[in-house]
């Protein structure tokens, strides 16, 4: 069958990964182009080597024997998985297969969420491509492998000099048989603001067909009439459509009513109704306790029918009670991150999960040999990212008042310190707990939490207190992402927005309480790629890159234009692309499948009057000297 035709491929064979047509498009200039990337590739290298690379200066540096780990061999030919049913009958013969197992299905999030949650989203693509071939192979019977998504989008651009669709396809390739996830923010896209219903239906349609098999969409505020733009695409793609529940409160707790048993089970009627395939369960700050879990996954399962994908964070330390509660109450999936990627506001650790139901009814029947092996190399990766480490080093009970999603924490932490404000930590996580209240107690998860953290962060740095804060007779300044999100820009929280805070923030504007994107007009997809195209010299952009630019137009054309200096740098290892070569080191980059460039740094040279380094290495046996300017 398929799965074992492209496994006889022979870029499958030698690991090697898929391009895009740019990439490999054989032309007259081929050999001409081909040695312009390199020449692109070893600038890059010479530049990191003589500056530094802006993202790991003044970091902690990675061990000095970290190198990129080998991942395990592959066992067998990769068997079937439910990448294979997907293909064969369809995202409801998925569904219903899901129910009608006794084990407990398990996702791996090492891949988005995992890195998103400890690593500041920083992790590269080439880390998880050469890994992938192994979790075909070794881990078969895997529900899912979360690996796009989220914030990887962005940051892939932004800070990795990526393309996340060539991520996306790349592991695709490697990984045939069990699905892939991803994470979205329903008619916010992979961004931060609500965008045209067109754009939406136009990023949904290409995440299917570039590779994406699992859709776990959320919104941020919950309401499901902003979520079905998004779930007909996916419906309408043939993929599996997770309508998802963001868990906020304490349904046990009487004194916060407003997110009670009711409300969620009213919701999950509603994205049974929209057409969700599965029921995703988001409990994005970790905050649903064990008992709470067992009342409402046996309620959810009773009264709203369809399979749970349950997605947790450890920040409080005991997510794995959690997991073990509901896996008792009939949870049919649960998410969770191998050992290095796993515990504090990351997801809790598969292999612990997987022995702890060993024996059991629930049992995974997942192989503990192939989870150790894939864990080890893991470690070896999460070693090569110390600059990106987070350092929260212990269980953070304090999650229970703030109720931050585990990746915003360490990120809203990181924003304090740059104003000065790290040592006010303790009032930042209780003004964050009062700027909800402000607010009307909402769903705080991308974006709604970045408002409330854009909030708390001004009542800190101000000294203003809730009731200042609300007082129509103080005068306060208030963030422009509070401004957006009051007018109605992200929707509507249950129950609406306070009508106090909201006539105070908007000065007497009347604010939207329609669909955001039922006022915007669709955008001219054509129009877009000729004018963008136009404004890089007559780049072939193709929809892949025009999703790029719709989601993130600025970003898209900051990453293109340093493409066009510094070439394919994704197939550079993961130490030499942050710290640059040691005089003597060799590296190998396969910028093509099956051209690779043998890389070695001989010398770094003076620094001439002109201010440029010479930077000598070595090409595929070839002397080269590359100039570059001396910013150090
Ligand atoms: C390479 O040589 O690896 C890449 C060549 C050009 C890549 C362009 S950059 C924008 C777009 N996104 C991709 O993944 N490829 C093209
Ligand atoms: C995201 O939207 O990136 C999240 O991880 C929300 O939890
Ligand atoms: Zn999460």
């Amino acid at each position: 069958d398929f799965v074992i035709n492209l496994l006889k491929h022979p870029t499958f064979l030698d690991y090697s990964y898929t391009t895009k047509f740019i990439d490999t498009t054989p032309d007259l200039f081929h050999f001409r182009k081909r040695r312009d990337r390199a020449t692109k590739i070893l600038t890059y290298i010479a530049d990191i080597t003589v500056n530094g690379h802006p993202e790991t200066a003044g970091r902690p540096r990675p061990p000095a024997e970290a190198r990129a780990p080998k991942p395990p061999a592959p066992k067998a030919a990769p068997a079937p998985g439910t990448r294979t049913l997907l293909e064969q009958k369809g995202p409801q013969a998925v569904a219903d297969w899901m129910a009608a197992q006794t084990r407990l299905l398990m996702t791996d999030t090492t891949m988005r969420d995992g890195h998103q949650s400890l690593l500041a989203t920083r992790m590269r693509s080439i880390d998880m491509i050469r890994v992938a071939p192994s979790y075909a192979a070794n881990l078969p019977d895997l529900f899912s492998v979360e690996c796009w998504g989220g914030a990887t989008f962005d940051v892939a651009y932004r800070f990795l000099q990526e393309c996340p669709w060539q991520r996306l396809r790349d592991i695709r390739a490697a990984l045939p048989n069990v699905m892939t996830q991803m994470l979205l923010r329903a008619s916010n896209g992979v961004g931060y603001t609500n965008y045209p219903d067109n754009v939406v239906r136009f990023f949904v349609k290409q995440a299917a067909e570039t590779g994406v098999d699992v859709f776990r969409v959320f919104d941020s505020l919950n309401w499901v009439e902003n979520m079905r733009v998004a779930m007909d695409a996916v419906i309408e793609a043939g993929k599996v459509c997770e309508g998802t529940i963001c868990y906020t409160g304490d349904i046990l707790d009487p004194g916060r009513a407003k997110y009670d048993l009711a409300y969620y089970v009213a919701m999950g009627k509603d994205l049974r109704a929209a057409g969700a395939h599965v029921l995703g369960l988001k409990d994005m700050a970790g905050l649903l306790k064990p008992a709470a879990a067992r009342v409402l996954i046996r309620t959810l399962k009773d009264e709203v029918g369809l399979p749970i994908h349950f997605h947790t964070h450890d920040t409080s330390g005991i997510a794995g009670a959690t997991v073990l509660a509901a896996a008792e109450a009939g949870v049919d999936a649960v998410d969770a991150a191998m050992d290095a990627f796993s515990g504090g506001t990351s997801q809790p650790c598969l292999g612990s999960i997987v022995e702890a139901l060993r024996h059991t009814e629930r049992d995974t029947g997942l192989d503990i040999g192939a989870i150790r092996a894939i864990s080890n190399y893991w470690e070896g990766v999460r070693s090569q990212y110390r600059a990106f480490e987070s350092g929260l080093a212990a269980p953070a009970s304090e999650v229970y008042l703030h109720e931050m999603p585990g990746g915003q924490f360490t990120n809203l932490k990181a924003q304090a310190r740059s104003l000065g404000l790290e040592d006010r930590w303790p009032e930042v996580a209780q003004a964050y707990a009062e700027a909800n209240r402000i607010f009307g107690d909402i769903v705080k998860v991308t974006p709604s939490s970045k408002v409330v953290g854009d909030m708390a962060l001004m009542m800190v740095a101000q000294n203003l207190t809730r009731a200042q804060v609300e007082d129509p007779a103080v005068d306060v300044a208030f963030p422009d992402s509070v401004v957006d999100m009051l007018r109605g820009n992200l929707g509507q929280p249950p129950g609406g927005w306070p009508a106090g805070i909201v006539a105070k923030v908007l000065k007497g504007d009347a604010p939207s309480t329609a669909r955001p994107g039922a006022g915007m007009a669709p955008v001219d997809l054509e129009a877009t790629r000729t004018k963008l195209s136009d404004d890089l010299s007559g780049f072939r952009v193709d929809d892949e890159d025009l999703n790029g630019y719709l989601m993130y137009p600025k970003v898209f054309l900051d990453y293109m234009g340093r493409h066009r200096l510094y070439g394919p740098v994704r197939t550079l290892p993961t130490i030499p692309f942050f710290y640059g070569m040691q005089p003597g080191e060799e590296i190998t980059a396969e910028i093509d499948p099956g051209k690779t460039l043998e890389i070695r740094l001989q010398a770094v040279g003076e620094t001439g009057e002109d201010g440029e380094a010479k930077v000598f290495f070595e090409l595929n046996g070839q002397p080269r000297v590359i100039r570059v300017p001396n910013r150090a």
